[in-house]
């Protein structure tokens, strides 16, 4: 057997602090609402949990913290945006429910990697 920590199918793609808003929810326009959150690639679904900075250290347990919410990458579409948001490098993802967020990053650098990261799986997934 593999060990768990290795990177694979089902493992951990990749783990970071990105701003994010979501703004649909179910094909439903929602109003933004821009918040640090640490974002982790995993598996078929990208989960966002609170900026563990902005919580007591006391209270912030990653073994048993729950994500705020999460979202299934498979038929996912992943774009670079404009017109979404006055920011620079904003990605715009889109679940084929119809949800919708915002990720941004004021480092070029690390909103390219999760570009790139995130368009592998979704294309990952497609092949499978
Ligand atoms: O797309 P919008 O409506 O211009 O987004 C901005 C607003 O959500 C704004 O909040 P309020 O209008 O509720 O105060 C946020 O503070 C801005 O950050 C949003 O715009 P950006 O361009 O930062 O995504």
């Amino acid at each position: 057997d593999l060990p768990l920590e290795l990177p694979g199918p089902h493992g951990l793609e990749k783990a970071g602090l990105l701003n994010k808003t979501k703004i649909a929810e179910g094909g439903r326009k929602l109003r933004k609402n821009w918040n640090v959150s640490w974002v982790v690639l995993a598996g078929n679904s990208l989960a966002f949990y609170k900026d563990p900075k902005t919580q007591s250290p006391a209270s912030w347990k990653p073994a048993c913290s729950k994500p705020e919410s999460s979202m299934d990458l498979r038929g996912a579409l992943l774009t670079w945006t404009r017109d979404m948001s006055s920011k620079k490098n904003v990605l715009h993802l889109r679940t084929v429910t119809g949800n919708e967020f915002l990720l941004q990053s004021d480092n070029e650098a690390v909103i390219l990697e999760w570009y790139q990261t995130i368009k592998n799986v979704i294309e990952r997934l497609l092949n499978q």
